[in-house]
Formats: structure tokens, C-alpha cells, sequence
């Protein structure tokens, strides 16, 4: 007879990145014995990355929090739930009370736009709070591409993605997707797509400072100097009227604004352009006039030309770059994902809608206007140190490490220090967390169920997938739904030992009463009776679902999406290529799509003033790698093994006139501080330019990740400034800071 405990299988989503591959799972005796590609996922067809496999890791990392932490005397303990919730409301109503709302910021991470929980969750806590400090990762990275669609498309989220399975030509610029795997573009595999691409004679142009992985497996590629995007873009734009390529073909009549951006690229030709980007006029016009010419394809720009000072502005030129061309909105061009739940672009009425305002109110200290319901989350030191009416006292952060992921992180470090409170929803003791008063542990990824609520609106091709939980949730783990309930409670002066599923109840209540009648026939009571089987994140899914362009629409359409439906589909379900979807995905109050919004041609007036501007000697710019992702995956051994991944790239010439050799650790000195990398000479790097990777500098006293601080690595933020931003979106500069090499002592 056997005791070998029984083995189950299980498809479950990745979580880890915006590529949302789906996995097979196999569980024995409660412990996960093996994490490969599910063949059968009808989206990512068994692609996995060595991160998919890590999942393992991070469900048994010792290290990860299982328990609340309240700190006493200057040390993490554990204490209990009740403890935990009853220590922030003592600690936290007083400051609302005596301060006001705006006394509370809030940030909110990465992790958070993979996890339904936290995304669905987080605005209930947002609004109950009340307060205009409102932070994300968001100002470290898309907010440029969101404010530019969202001024041209009318709604934030309507960001068009290469369609690349029907593509001849794709034109990447400041995107890595070898790496990355993909952002703003939910494309699992793009190794094997870009190669069946170029198999069907197409052609894949890199535009980058670095000849990446991406680059390497591209037909052409051409440096471009950090930070000037924006010179290149508009001479692209430039050319395409100059010589008579502008075709916008079935677009034209949605096009407003065609005159205003002839006029406003006229100072940007090719010529003028060329010294300040390293890249020769002719490349230029090159560039333009394949993008003219291919039947089918697209340029896609993504977190290389969002960082800088003209990030928005950037980001506004690809997208003018691809309608210009009539490559918007067509199959194996430029097109709008159809997602099946949570998209703003599906509902309503379709083709025309109130668009996007910005500025609502403004960051207390250096007047920033916010954006998305967000400011500039390098605001978030200034904020905390400036006394004054609206300072902020307290602070919560929910997955989220600005310590390592915003410039100037030692400022901030210094700054959270000055709180009266600070609390974390997090999986880790980390560089940021250290400095919280209470950690609320969230419950490792394989504990709950499953479903992307952001990345089907960026997905190459619509599906809808949903996993359950693949082990049960161990003793004295809370949802972080119901973290997050419990805090909003709290909030609302209802008190810590409010009931979460009552509050939760009334919520949900409120939702569809906004529904029933707008998108769905049957009464309230009909819709909720039929989700009520369903709580939590799961119940929101199902609305969303079923009142989605997919869904059953609760009795409107018998054949369409259910939760029960995806739930007894485990591989998920393929709702087809990417469909034409002009004019219906429109939000604009115009109806059309804004060329020509008035900030955006006022900035890039702005940039004509720096095309003169002479280079650096040397600047920095980030790199991502695939075993790597931000600042939190450095404590799991499976991907920490192997060579050091910290290393600052250096060009040939750059290391021959800095006279340091390979492997020499250099102090790197920015204009906000130092840290002390080793040298990789590596003549894929543009001369001028190196490159560091972020969310490294562990081992940082008061942490808890043992694996990561053996390798600790250098801060990158550590030397960004924090006061270079894109004043437009708020979003950060990342790319193309100065920096000075000096021989280490260390
Ligand atoms: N210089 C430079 N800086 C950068 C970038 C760059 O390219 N260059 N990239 C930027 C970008 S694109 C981003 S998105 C940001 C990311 O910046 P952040 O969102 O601040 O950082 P992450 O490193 O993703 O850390 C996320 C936090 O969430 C926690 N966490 C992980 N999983 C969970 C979970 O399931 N639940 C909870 N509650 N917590 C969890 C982790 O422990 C960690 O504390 O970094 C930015 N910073
Ligand atoms: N393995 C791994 N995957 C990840 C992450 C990770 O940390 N590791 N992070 C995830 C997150 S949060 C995000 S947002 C995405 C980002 O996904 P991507 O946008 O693909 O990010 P990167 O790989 O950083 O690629 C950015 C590229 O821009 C280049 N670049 C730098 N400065 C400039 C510039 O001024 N102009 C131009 N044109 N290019 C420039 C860099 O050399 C780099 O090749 O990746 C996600 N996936
Ligand atoms: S590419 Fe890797 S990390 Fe990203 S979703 Fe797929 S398996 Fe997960
Ligand atoms: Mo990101």
C-alpha cells in the first residue's frame, strides 16, 4: 500500500509579469512539486520564463511575511489580526481627525495591477480615505502613454498594441520585450512571434541605446541617445508630410487636428534633429519611410520613451506616427484589444464619451497637477518633510517599494523616518516596509484565485481566463480584499471590528445599481441574486463579466461569459484576433481622434528651445533582465543564482578614457548621491551611455530578505533626481541622467 500523498494539477495564471502566461501546476501532499507552460492555455500555448517557475519559490521563501508586525521599541513583532487593525485605527483616526484627510498618503505598487484583490480593492480604500496624496509606480513608468491616450482617445486605458501574429514590420523604440516580456503589450512569447514574423519576410527595426536582446534578434538596429525620443518622433512625423507620405486612408474622417501637427513638427526635420539624437538624418527618413510603406505594421514605443522629460509627449508622436501612416486600427498594425471585464472603453455609449481632464487639484508643495487621480509619486519625500496645513503624517503603502523604485530613495528613507505613522500591506520586510509601524503580510499568489483585470485591454489576441486558487489559504492568512475592507472600515470610522462582508455587501449593492438599467434589463435584485454564489473580487468579476461586450448579460444572451463559465474552462476561452474597433472605441466628447491636444503641441515647442542642448559626457540609463522583475524578486534562489546581475555597462571607449578595466568596481556619482557597481565593459552600449539596472541595494539594516542581501547590488534611484520629471504626467526621468565614474576605494 502507498502513503504518497495524492497529486493534482492545476492551470493557474502567472502573476509575475504583464505577459499573464498560463501554467500547469502540480500540487502533492500540499506542496508544489512542479510549474511548467500549460500547452493547452489558449493564450500563451506553454510558454513559461524562469520566472514562472519562481512561483514556487515565493509561495515557500522563509523570509516571506505570514504574520502581522507591529513595531515596538524599534522592532518588528508578530501580533495578531485583531492587534493589528486595533494598533491602526488607535494610530491612525487621530491623525485624520486633528490633520485631515490630506494628512494620509497613500502609495500603490507593481504587484498590484497583477493581483484582482488589490487592484478591484484599493479604490474602495482610496475614496474612503479621502485624501488627494495618491501615489502609484504609475509615475514611474506608463503615465506618459496613458495621459497621451487618453487626451487623443478619450479614455486612459485606450492604448493601441501591435497586433505582431498579422504584422510585416514592427519598429520598437525604448521597449526590451526579450527581456521584459512585454508591457502595455501582453504578448507571452514575443521570441517566438518576432521569429515567425521575420519568417514570413517581415522586419523588426530596434530604436534603443543599447543593442538589447530584442535588438539582436531584430533585422535592423540604431542607437539613439537617452532622453531624445521626442526630436526623433517629431522628425519622423516630419518626414512623412515632407515627402508626401501621410495616408491615413479609412482613419481620415475621425482625424482631428491633421494641420496643427504639420505645423508644429516644422522645426524638426531630419536634419535638425540628427546630432542631438546620434542617429544620421537619412536612418531617420529611413524609419519613416518603412513605416509608410509596410501593408502592415507598427511603431511601438514603451518605457525607454516614457521616462524622460518629454515622455508624454513622446508617447503622444507614436501613436500620430501610426494613424498618420493608416496604421491604427487595422489588422497587423496598431489595434485596441476587446477585454471581456473591467474596460472602461467597452462601456457606455460607444464612439464618444466626456474624454479626460487632469488637474483637479494639485500637489500641496510644488503645485503638480495631479493626473489620473494621481500625483508625481517623486512629490511623495517633499510632502512628508514640509511642515505646514495638508503635511503628511501618515502614510500606507500596498505593495509598493518607492524606497528602491523612486529616485532619491535615501531622501524618502530619510523622510518616513519623520511620519507619525506608517502602515504596509506587503509580502516582505524590505527597504521601504522597514520604516512601517504595522506590516499587514498579503497571502502568496497561489492562495487565491485569479483573473487579469488590466492586461486583456493590451492583449495580442482577446481571451478571458480565470484560475482558482491552487492551495488553500494557509492558517491566518487574510484576503487582502478583505485587508483592504477592513482598512476602509477603519477609515470610515466604522471601527476595527467592522463586518467586512456586510460593508462589502452594501458596496457591491451600490455598484449595480449604477448597472441595472444602464448595461443590463434586469432589476438590481436580479443581478445580484445571480452573482450572490460569488464574494469578494470574484462577485466584481462576475458583474463585470457578464455585463461585458462578451458576457451573458444576465439572461440578454445565454451564450456569453460567466465566472461559472471560466471557472469550468481552466485554459481559458479565445475570444479571437484583434477586431477594427474605430469609431465605437472612442471616449472623446468630440468623437474623433485628437491629433492635436493643445499641452502636447505647447510642450514639443518647449523641446525645440533643447534641441541644442550638447551632450553629456556620460549618462545612465536602466536595464531589465529576464530573471529579475523591479526590486522584489531578489530573495528567491532559484532566480538569484548564476552571475552577478548588478553590473554597470560600460562602452569600450567610455571604460578606456575612465581608465577602468572589466569586473573594477567604480563609484558612480549622480546628481542626487553615489553607490559603487562593477564595471562590464560591453560594446553593446552606445558610447556615452551606461547602463544599471534598478531595484537593487539590499541588506539594508531592519530588512528581512537573507538571499537577497548576500548580493545586494547598487541603488540605481539612489543617484536619479528626483526633481526631473515630465511635467505633463508627472511621470519621473529615468533615462539619460548624468553621472560621473570615479575609481572605488571599497
Ligand atoms: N531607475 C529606475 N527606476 C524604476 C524603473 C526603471 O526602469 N528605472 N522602473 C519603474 C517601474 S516600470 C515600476 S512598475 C516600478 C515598480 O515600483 P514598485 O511598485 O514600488 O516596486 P516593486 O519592486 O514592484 O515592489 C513591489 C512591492 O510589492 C510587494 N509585493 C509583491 N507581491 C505582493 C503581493 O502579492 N501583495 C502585496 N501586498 N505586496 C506584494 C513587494 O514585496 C515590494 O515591496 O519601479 C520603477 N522604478
Ligand atoms: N524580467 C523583467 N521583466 C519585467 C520587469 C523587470 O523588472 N524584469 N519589469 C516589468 C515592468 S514593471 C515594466 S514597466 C516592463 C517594462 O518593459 P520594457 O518597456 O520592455 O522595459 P525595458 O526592458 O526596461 O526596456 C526599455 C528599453 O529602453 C531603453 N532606453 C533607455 N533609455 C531610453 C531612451 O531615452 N530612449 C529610448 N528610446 N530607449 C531607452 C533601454 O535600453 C531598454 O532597452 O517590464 C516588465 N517586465
Ligand atoms: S513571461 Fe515569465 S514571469 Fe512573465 S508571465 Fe510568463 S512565466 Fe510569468
Ligand atoms: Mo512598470
Amino acid at each position: 500500500m502507498s502513503d504518497t500523498p495524492e497529486t493534482t494539477n492545476h492551470h493557474r495564471i502567472c502573476p509575475l509579469c504583464e505577459a499573464c502566461c498560463g501554467l500547469a501546476v502540480q500540487v502533492q501532499g500540499g506542496r508544489v512539486t512542479s510549474i511548467r507552460g500549460a500547452p493547452d492555455d489558449v493564450f500563451s500555448h506553454g510558454y513559461i520564463c524562469p520566472k514562472g517557475y519562481a512561483l514556487k519559490d515565493l509561495h515557500d521563501d522563509p523570509d516571506r511575511l505570514r504574520t502581522p508586525l507591529i513595531k515596538r521599541n524599534g522592532v518588528h513583532v508578530p501580533a495578531s489580526w485583531d492587534e493589528a487593525f486595533a494598533e491602526v485605527e488607535r494610530r491612525l483616526l487621530p491623525i485624520i481627525e486633528q490633520h485631515g484627510r490630506d494628512a494620509v498618503a497613500l502609495s500603490i505598487g507593481n504587484p498590484a495591477a497583477h493581483k484582482m484583490a488589490l487592484l478591484l480593492y484599493f479604490p474602495r480604500l482610496a475614496k474612503a480615505l479621502g485624501t488627494k496624496n495618491i501615489f502609484s509606480a504609475s509615475t514611474l513608468d506608463q503615465m506618459p502613454k496613458q495621459l497621451a491616450a487618453g487626451w487623443m482617445f478619450g479614455h486612459w486605458l485606450s492604448i493601441p498594441v501591435p497586433d505582431i501574429d498579422r504584422s510585416d514590420l514592427l519598429v520598437i523604440l525604448g521597449a526590451n520585450p526579450m527581456a521584459s516580456n512585454g508591457s502595455l503589450w501582453t504578448v507571452p512569447d514575443y521570441r517566438g512571434r518576432a521569429k515567425a514574423l521575420r519568417a514570413r519576410g517581415g522586419r523588426i527595426v530596434v530604436i534603443d541605446p543599447r543593442r538589447t536582446e530584442t535588438a539582436e534578434a531584430a533585422d535592423e538596429h540604431h542607437f539613439l541617445r537617452p532622453g531624445s525620443d521626442v526630436f526623433l518622433l517629431a522628425a519622423i512625423v516630419h518626414t512623412l508630410f515632407d515627402q508626401g507620405l501621410v495616408r491615413p486612408g479609412r482613419l481620415q474622417p475621425w482625424l482631428n487636428g491633421l494641420e496643427a501637427v504639420r505645423e508644429a513638427v516644422a522645426p524638426f526635420s531630419a536634419e535638425a534633429v540628427a546630432a542631438r539624437c546620434g542617429l544620421a538624418a537619412d536612418s531617420i527618413r529611413g524609419i519613416a519611410r518603412q513605416l509608410a510603406a509596410a501593408e502592415r505594421g507598427c511603431l511601438y514605443g514603451r518605457i525607454g520613451t516614457c521616462t524622460q522629460r518629454h515622455g508624454t509627449t513622446a508617447s503622444w508622436l507614436v501613436d500620430v506616427v501610426n494613424a498618420l501612416t493608416g496604421q491604427l486600427d487595422r489588422p497587423g498594425g496598431a489595434m485596441w484589444p476587446q477585454a471581456a471585464a473591467f474596460a472602461r472603453n467597452t462601456e457606455g455609449a460607444p464612439g464618444v464619451g466626456g474624454g479626460i481632464s487632469v488637474g483637479r487639484h494639485a500637489s500641496r508643495v510644488s503645485g503638480a497637477p495631479e493626473v489620473y487621480g494621481e500625483l508625481p509619486i517623486t512629490l511623495l519625500a517633499e510632502e512628508i518633510e514640509t511642515p505646514g496645513i495638508g503635511q503628511v503624517r501618515a502614510y500606507i503603502s500596498i505593495a509598493s517599494n518607492p524606497v528602491l523604485s523612486s529616485p532619491n530613495g535615501a531622501r524618502l528613507s530619510r523622510a518616513l523616518d519623520g511620519l507619525d505613522f506608517m502602515l504596509s500591506l506587503d509580502l516582505y520586510l524590505n527597504e521601504t516596509t522597514r520604516h512601517a509601524d504595522v506590516i499587514l503580510p498579503g497571502m502568496s499568489a497561489l492562495e487565491h484565485g485569479h483573473y487579469d483585470v488590466a492586461f486583456p485591454q493590451f492583449s495580442v489576441r482577446n481571451h478571458a481566463r480565470y484560475s482558482p486558487p491552487v492551495l488553500p489559504a494557509a492558517t491566518g492568512a487574510l484576503p487582502e480584499w478583505q485587508v483592504l475592507m477592513k482598512l476602509t472600515a477603519i477609515a470610515l470610522g466604522r471601527g476595527a471590528a467592522a463586518d467586512v462582508q456586510a460593508l462589502d455587501n452594501e458596496r457591491v449593492a451600490a455598484d449595480v445599481q449604477r448597472l441595472a438599467g444602464a448595461t443590463v434589463d434586469t432589476t438590481a435584485d436580479a443581478v445580484l441574486a445571480a452573482v450572490a454564489h460569488w464574494q469578494g473580487p470574484e462577485r466584481l468579476l462576475d458583474l463585470s463579466l457578464r455585463s461585458g461586450p462578451f458576457g451573458d448579460g444576465f439572461g440578454r444572451r445565454p451564450d456569453g461569459l460567466t465566472l461559472d463559465k471560466l471557472v469550468a474552462t481552466p485554459a481559458g476561452i479565445d475570444l479571437g484576433p484583434l477586431q477594427p474597433r474605430l469609431p465605437g472605441v472612442l471616449r472623446t466628447p468630440s468623437g474623433r481622434i485628437e491629433l492635436a491636444p493643445p499641452p502636447l503641441l505647447a510642450d514639443l515647442q518647449t523641446a525645440a528651445a533643447d534641441l541644442q542642448t550638447p551632450a553629456p559626457n556620460l549618462v545612465v540609463i536602466g536595464r531589465r533582465e529576464v530573471r529579475s522583475n523591479n526590486s522584489w524578486m531578489h530573495n528567491l534562489p532559484t532566480l538569484a543564482k548564476g552571475p552577478e546581475r548588478c553590473t554597470l555597462l560600460l562602452h569600450p571607449q567610455d571604460a578606456a578614457r575612465h581608465g577602468v578595466v572589466d569586473g573594477q568596481r567604480v563609484t558612480v556619482t549622480g546628481p542626487q548621491g553615489c553607490v559603487v557597481a562593477p564595471v562590464a565593459i560591453d560594446d553593446t552600449m552606445m558610447p556615452g551611455v551606461a547602463s544599471l539596472p534598478h531595484g537593487w541595494g539590499h541588506g539594508l539594516a531592519g530588512t528581512q530578505m537573507a538571499v537577497a542581501a548576500e548580493r545586494p547590488g547598487a541603488n540605481l534611484n539612489q543617484l536619479l533626481d528626483d526633481r526631473l520629471r515630465d511635467p505633463l504626467s508627472g511621470n519621473a526621468v529615468l533615462s539619460g541622467v548624468p553621472i560621473q565614474l570615479s575609481h572605488s576605494m571599497s
